[in-house]
């Protein structure tokens, strides 16, 4: 299984040491439109994630690949938070964002998404590529206050 975090991995090897920053060189999912229309939505299942100050609950999230999922993102805090997982937007096939009643966005993929104070965002996707993918928050000082967690796709 790949693992992907972005914590440095420090490797101890015969000639020195190696720092591995992860698999931050991998592509996006190209054939997301034919594997997001040829998923069973009506098989969707819906998985909650809370963000607050300062975490994600629950810090680990898991899916299962080829299943279709409706992850809402809800931000239950007092400042805009955000959904940064590079490298999970990587390994699923995006079917669209959709910002409850007020539209959906289509897009191959997305690397961050933000999200006010009170409100959601739903991301309905496809798991493709098994690996465990680092999630954190880019908002001044969140991910070392412990706004962080991790993504697998099994
Ligand atoms: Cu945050």
């Amino acid at each position: 299984m790949k693992i992907c975090m972005r914590t440095k991995w420090v490797v101890a090897t015969g000639i020195g040491i190696l720092f591995v920053a992860g698999c931050e060189t991998g592509s996006y999912v190209t054939d997301s439109a034919s594997r997001v229309k040829a998923a069973d939505w009506k098989t969707m299942q819906t998985v909650d994630v809370v963000l607050k100050e300062y975490s994600y609950t629950p810090d680990t999230l898991k899916f299962k690949a080829g299943t279709p999922y409706k992850l809402q993102i809800l931000n239950r805090g007092e400042n805009n938070h955000y959904f940064v997982a590079q490298e999970f937007f990587k390994a699923i096939a995006t079917r669209k964002v959709q910002s409850n009643a007020d539209g959906e966005i289509k897009a191959p993929y997305f690397s961050a998404l933000e999200i006010f104070p009170g409100r959601s965002l739903d991301l309905y996707f496809v798991p493709v590529k098994k690996g465990i993918y680092s999630l954190h928050c880019t908002n001044n000082g969140h991910e070392e206050k412990g706004m962080h967690g991790a993504i697998v796709i099994e």
